[in-house]
């Protein structure tokens, strides 16, 4: 269901037989909703998000590319998340089934503007698809379709924004004893100490070489984020805790208390496409009751 958002901006409404649905607005190609069967919401959007272009909506889960975080010449992040994209009727053929979930395909393509900044062609198409037992899954396709035999070579992320009840009461697994490299401390790299990561002060970390499934458990929701990734080795954990959610116009002073950023990405090594090259990776979102913490 295509209709119109916040500020008039054009927004797709997955709705999944079971009850779970997903919002995705054309601008930024941009999920800024994921709900269970329960209506129960699963991502942080800022209530002062700004939805109005160029500005990139605070929250859901943005599209980082053709460049992560300042690791380049473009803006922060890169331009897909504020250009418009479009809906695709029939897309080549998808590395995954759909046959029993529902699914958007949406496609970005630079236009001459774009071209000034990043001199390159490309092809990004985007599956956005929701499984019957509500798990979301992103799946993109991004091919260097330069004329001139020019490779290209970018870093990527799903900048997920998770809904948390509490920060203080998070913990996240599957990334201990990992090196990372320490955004508060001009990225150089540490290792991880031995057990789960829990939140008492700003954290923005690249953690390196991570595994295909990380867990991310509220305590307090007893509830449980499970990240599965295909392609994409390395996670950001980030939130920007008190002072620099201050600093953040459209982030709410106290918010940091609500969300935690734990982004499946390409960024250690980032990844070059020669022409007519395809670089497809994935990302399976699911949430999950989950029992107390253990060993708590
Ligand atoms: O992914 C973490 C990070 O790179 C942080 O350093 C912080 O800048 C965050 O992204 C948000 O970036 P944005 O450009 O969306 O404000």
């Amino acid at each position: 269901e295509i209709t119109k958002g916040i500020n008039g901006l054009e927004k797709v409404i997955l709705r999944e037989t079971h009850g779970s649905s997903v919002e995705v607005y054309l601008y930024g190609a941009h999920v800024t909703s994921w709900k269970n069967e329960h209506n129960e919401e699963m991502l942080f959007v800022s209530s002062k998000a700004i939805f109005k272009p160029p500005k990139p909506i605070r929250g859901g889960i943005p599209i980082c590319f053709p460049q992560f975080s300042n690791l380049g010449l473009l803006e922060a992040h890169g331009f897909a998340r504020n250009r418009l994209w479009t809906i695709e009727a029939d897309p080549p053929p998808f590395p995954s089934n759909v046959n029993d979930r529902v699914f958007v395909d949406l496609l970005l393509k630079p236009t001459e503007e774009d071209m000034k900044i990043w001199p390159h062609s490309f092809e990004y198409r985007l599956r956005i698809t929701l499984g019957p037992g509500g798990d979301l899954m992103l799946i993109s396709r991004i091919r260097n379709t330069n004329a001139d035999a020019k490779p290209f070579t970018f870093t990527f992320a799903y900048h997920t924004y998770f809904s948390v009840s509490d920060i203080s009461e998070v913990r996240v697994e599957g990334l201990e004893t990992l090196d990372y490299l320490d955004n508060t401390k001009n990225r150089e790299r540490y290792t991880e100490q031995g057990d789960a990561i829990t939140f008492e002060s700003e954290i923005d970390k690249i953690y390196l070489s991570t595994p295909t499934k990380i867990a991310v458990l509220d305590h307090e929701k007893k509830r449980t984020f499970v990240i599965r990734k295909e392609g994409l080795p390395d996670a950001v954990v980030w939130n920007p805790w008190d002072k620099k959610a201050k600093t953040m116009a459209d982030f709410g002073d106290e918010e940091y208390k609500q969300m935690l950023c734990v982004e499946a990405a390409a960024i250690e090594k980032p990844v070059t496409l020669k022409p007519g090259e395809e670089w497809k990776v994935r990302l399976e979102l699911s949430a999950v009751p989950s029992s107390y913490f253990s060993g708590q």
